[in-house]
């Protein structure tokens, strides 16, 4: 059996984390560890599985790995235990469910577990990496149906429900890599620019938590949540999501305002309900 990567915590992750994702000096319950109500926003269910080992390293499984060239292409969590724990030792279990070949680039999918102390799981997460220039290699080009994971969520077509907006600094990414992911990409410019970025662009899980907690404060609490990153957003930039009820799930979509372009597509959460006992 597998050992598992250990993450131990309290209050003071947890508001690096809200921080890291926009959260402001006035959201006492996100920032504030003496608050009524304090609370790691949901998406924190990303945080402690990111640094664990897993069984695997990428240049053993895809031809010609450069860090250099890795995005994060999707993200899939599941929240399998509420409320979600402001401090403890998480231990999470990755595995590697499949690498898919798209010609100019090859596609992994890892799945991780996250145990409490009572060995129960609160958290899964499936992550999907990008990485250009590792594909050709004759693998089979399209990924499993893994359901809500890989779901299409396309927008209805009608206006949105309802739509945030929110500017995001240009010391963002600064900040939210002290939640654990110090992808260089983030930070120096020098890396950003080999891999085809003249500055360093947002963490795509940081935009994603800001979206997450735009969906949080418009719906409620959800059980998961599921993006594709369709575009990169650099630090500084205004966030715009959409969403769209459709009954019990909340579909939504991301914009980079000053560009008009897509930073998240084909994402929804499945909305937990106020009574449910997960
Ligand atoms: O969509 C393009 C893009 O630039 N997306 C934004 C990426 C981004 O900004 N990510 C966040 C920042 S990077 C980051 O946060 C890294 C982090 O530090 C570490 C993460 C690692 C976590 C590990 C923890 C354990 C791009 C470049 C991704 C794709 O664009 P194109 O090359 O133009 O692709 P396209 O021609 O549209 O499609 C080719 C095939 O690929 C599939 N695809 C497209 N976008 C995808 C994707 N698959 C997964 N994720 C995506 N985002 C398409 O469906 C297509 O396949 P098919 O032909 O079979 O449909």
């Amino acid at each position: 059996t597998a050992v598992g990567s250990k993450y131990t915590f309290d209050d003071k992750e947890v508001i690096l984390y809200n921080l890291g994702i926009g959260a402001k000096r006035t959201d006492l319950k996100w920032v504030f560890e003496g608050a009524e109500g304090f609370e790691a926003l949901p998406t924190f269910g990303v945080v402690p599985y990111f640094n664990a080992e897993a069984p695997f390293t990428f240049d053993e499984i895809v031809p010609n790995f450069n860090p250099m060239m890795l995005l994060h292409g999707e993200q899939f969590l599941e929240i399998k235990k509420f409320p979600i724990p402001t401090s403890g030792t998480l231990t999470s279990y990755p595995s590697l469910v499949e690498v898919a070949d798209k010609g100019a680039a090859a596609v992994v999918v890892t799945r991780t577990e996250t145990k409490d102390e009572s060995g129960d799981v609160v958290f899964v997460n499936e992550t999907t990496t990008f990485i250009r220039g590792s594909g050709g290699f004759g693998g089979n080009p399209k990924v499993t149906d893994r359901g809500a994971a890989t779901a299409a969520n396309k927008p209805p077509a009608r206006n949105p429900d309802k739509v945030v907006e929110e500017k995001t600094s240009p010391d963002q990414a600064a900040l939210y890599r002290l939640a654990g992911d110090r992808n260089p990409l983030h930070i120096d410019p020098a890396f950003s620019s080999v891999g085809g970025f003249k500055d360093p662009i947002l963490h795509g899980l940081c935009f994603m938590g800001i979206s997450g907690k735009h969906v949080y404060q418009g719906f409620g609490r959800f059980k998961n949540i599921k993006v594709r990153f369709a575009g990169t957003v650099v630090p500084g930039q205004t966030l715009r999501t959409e969403m769209w009820k459709e009954g019990g799930k909340v579909i939504f979509q991301t914009k980079v305002v000053e560009t008009g372009k897509l930073a998240i597509a084909a994402a929804a959460v499945e909305l937990a309900g106020p009574d449910s006992k997960l």
